[in-house]
């Protein structure tokens, strides 16, 4: 079912936006019996009064670092969220339409409120809403119970495996999976109760261009939400577009309610970091829905608009008519104590960095990132591959196709209007030299194009062989992810140059399309130095990058060669196994956000790219 409405909760004159983030309470069930707490109907109750025992725990966090416990950090199924909140009763008076919405919970979520059922969703790292207005206890107390299932199944996205095995304690349940980083869990973003009126603007897509290098163009689609306002006489919509100093630059007064174009002379373009001297440039689109010219408006909206144009061919990517060439990283949204919990602290620090090294793009590896992140990168002028979370995929069946394509649907649906995201990547490391594979992404990718929203698609491949991927044929741009002198002939940086320059120049004979490099690097422990240089020390990472240097630099002569990311950005933890010392250590950062050698080179080479030094 397509995703309808889910507009970031703003204030405005008509909205109240509350938030519930703070110290909830969590019941974490039995992994032997994940279906406990649905039997012994835990939501009609508060928590406290089961017998089991309660702890504190903060909203928006993962909850497995949170506490000394083994068992909860490790914990596979079922845990419960509570807290209680209180509505004024003029929201009834008013007959506003109270909303109730997460940022994401991983990885599915069954809420209630005061014991009724209000939501459900899953796959994690994308919003969901609904109205709970008639749920609701006006002027007194109410209770959100979540129900949180960590579970990963082979039709989840991404896949896992639950297996049960002997313990000394009994038995144990384990979550296996075969991608590299920590399977956290909880309410990771925040939560927000908000009010729309009646009568309200539900949904907005914008479309932007630069039609001449003056001249802006913005599309706009509009959904009302309440099928009776056809029958409210004389509604119109004022779309005002204002700039960074609140002038509006273009205005018009809409009465279809539904399509409309801008028009704005001298505009001012979203350019990336570093390719203009005022990037991200952003706009705010002001609608108000009235009713006659002179009552207050029905319903305001502010929307953040970057204008630009993107297009792509065979051999380039292009923003506002200059190619683009990619400095960027593959990241995570991992931090210490908060793992996967939105932390604005961490995410400007991020961007601090980001534009220190001389970045201008990231990839959301390996699940939608946070809208806040993406927030921060239109207002920064990064550019984001906004990747689904579809990663080390070896199944291919119509099941699992379906939750696929839900993801990239509802991926495509939040991030459609942000100036900032330049591609979708449609999976990371599925295994396509899998028959299998070909029937499956073709299906995939022709959805995905459907709805993509004048981006390209791209995905990021690991087969030895450009001709045995059965799925960069459905691709727009072709992405692929090498460990040279790493996963292949490690400790040997002098097999990096040649074979990363030829395997890209074999991507490109083959499919002919622009190529990106996604993933390279090298496991790196901070403070570890060895000359020569030796696997995972700095020296090593230093080197390691400065060969992969030499083969980038060939294929940048190539017009088609559109891009390097190193793995990663920063270190970040990982499930428990020997080849990881506590988590992927192939960060350029920290995990608490300090530079490695590597981090000086990186960003020499970054600033002389993007100043054609
Ligand atoms: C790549 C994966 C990435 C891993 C990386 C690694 O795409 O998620 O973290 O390998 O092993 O294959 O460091």
């Amino acid at each position: 079912r397509p995703t309808v409405g889910l507009l970031y909760p703003r204030e405005s004159e008509t909205r109240e936006v509350r938030s519930l983030d703070g110290v909830w309470q969590l019941l974490k069930s039995n992994a032997s019996d994940p279906l406990q707490g649905i039997r012994e109907e835990w939501y009609k109750q508060t928590l406290r009064s089961t017998d089991h025992e309660i702890i504190f725990m903060p909203v928006p966090a993962s909850y497995n670092d949170m506490t000394v416990d083994k068992q909860l950090r490790d914990h596979v199924g079922t845990v419960w969220y509570e807290r209680h909140f209180f509505v004024p009763v003029h929201w009834s008076r008013d007959r506003v339409r109270t909303w109730l919405r997460f940022g994401s919970v991983h990885y599915q979520a069954v809420v209630w409120v005061n014991g009724q059922l209000a939501l459900r969703h899953s796959i994690g790292h994308l919003p969901f809403e609904g109205e709970i207005g008639r749920l609701i206890n006006y002027g007194s107390e109410n209770r959100i119970t979540v129900m949180v299932d960590n579970r990963l199944g082979n039709r989840t996205i991404p896949q896992g495996q639950v297996i049960k095995q002997p313990s000394d304690e009994g038995v144990a349940y384990i979550q296996t999976y075969t991608f590299d980083f920590f399977n956290y869990a909880g309410i990771h973003r925040s939560v927000h109760l908000y009010t729309t009126p009646e009568t309200y603007i539900q949904d907005i897509e914008l479309k932007t261009q630069i039609t001449t290098n003056e001249l802006g163009r913005i599309d706009y689609h509009l959904t009302i939400g309440n099928g009776s306002v056809s029958t409210v006489k004389n509604t119109y919509m004022l779309v005002q577009l204002r700039d960074r100093n609140n002038v509006v630059v273009a205005h018009q007064i809409n009465h279809n309610l539904q399509n409309g174009t801008l028009l704005i002379p001298n505009v001012k373009p979203w350019w990336p970091y570093l390719m203009h001297p005022h990037p991200g440039y952003m706009y705010t689109l002001e609608l108000q829905l009235k009713v006659d010219s002179s009552a207050a408006p029905l319903d305001v909206y502010r929307h953040p608009v970057g204008i630009r144009s993107l297009s792509w061919n065979n051999n380039s990517l292009t923003l506002n008519g200059k190619p683009l060439y990619l400095r960027g990283f593959g990241k995570h949204e991992d931090s210490d104590i908060r793992g996967k919990g939105l932390d604005n602290a961490v995410l400007m620090r991020d961007f601090n960095l980001l534009k220190w090294i001389g970045a201008n793009a990231y990839r959301t590896s390996h699940y939608p990132y946070s809208e806040e992140s993406m927030q921060f990168a239109d207002e920064h002028g990064i550019m984001i591959i906004d990747e689904c979370p579809s990663v080390n995929t070896d199944i291919f069946e119509p099941q699992l196709l379906e939750n696929h394509m839900s993801a990239l649907e509802q991926l495509i649906h939040r991030d459609r209007n942000h100036a900032c995201v330049i591609a979708w990547s449609i999976a990371n490391e599925p295994r396509t030299k899998k028959k299998a594979a070909e029937p499956y992404f073709g299906a995939l990718a022709n959805y995905t194009k459907s709805i993509a929203q004048g981006r390209p698609l791209t995905a990021a491949a690991n087969v030895d062989t450009p001709t045995a991927c059965m799925m960069s044929q459905f691709l727009d741009i072709i992405g692929f992810n090498r460990y040279n002198a790493w996963y292949h002939n490690p400790g040997r940086t002098d097999m990096i140059v040649q074979p990363m320059y030829d395997e890209a120049r074999k991507w490109h004979e083959r499919y002919r399309k622009p190529v990106i490099v996604f993933e390279y690097g090298g496991d790196t422990m901070e403070g570890y130095h060895s000359l020569p240089a030796y696997i995972w020390s700095e020296d090593y990472q230093t080197e390691l990058f400065s060969k992969h240097f030499k083969a980038f630099d060939k294929l940048r002569e190539l017009k088609w060669f559109i891009g390097e990311f190193v793995w990663n950005f920063a270190d970040f933890k990982t499930e428990q196994t020997f080849t990881r010392v506590g988590g992927n250590k192939k960060g350029v950062f920290t995990r608490n956000r300090q530079p490695k050698d590597a981090a000086h080179l990186l960003r020499k080479r970054y600033h002389a790219i993007a100043f054609k030094l």
